[in-house]
């Protein structure tokens, strides 16, 4: 079942996502993160493997590409805001 994550889940799921650039958006409940690439053929790489997690997890990012730039943002519609699924996709998407 998902759910909005706790006060007490915040601090501990969120609290290493902000050290690794993550940040809390300023209008809603989500998370979002720039991700800078060496041209748009690394960019769209890799958001061609995230899209494949994204797809086996049932769980999708809003983001936009310009050129080698990809801006992430994270949040489960569902519930309307963080889950632990928007943590688990935000790690995943550091580690690819
Ligand atoms: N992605 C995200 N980020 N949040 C959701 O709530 C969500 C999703 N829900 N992907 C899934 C699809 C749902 O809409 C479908 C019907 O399973």
């Amino acid at each position: 079942m998902t759910e909005l994550l706790s006060d007490t889940a915040r601090k501990t799921v969120l609290e290493p996502l902000y050290k690794t650039g993550w940040q809390l958006a300023q209008d809603r409940d989500a998370i979002c993160k720039t991700f800078e690439f060496k041209d748009f053929v690394e960019a769209f790489s890799w958001m061609t493997r995230a899209a494949l997690w994204a797809e086996k997890w049932n769980h999708h990012p809003e983001w936009f590409n310009v050129y080698k730039t990809v801006q992430v943002t994270l949040s489960t519609h569902d519930v309307g805001g963080l889950s632990a699924l928007d943590a688990k996709l935000a790690r995943k998407l550091d580690s690819l």
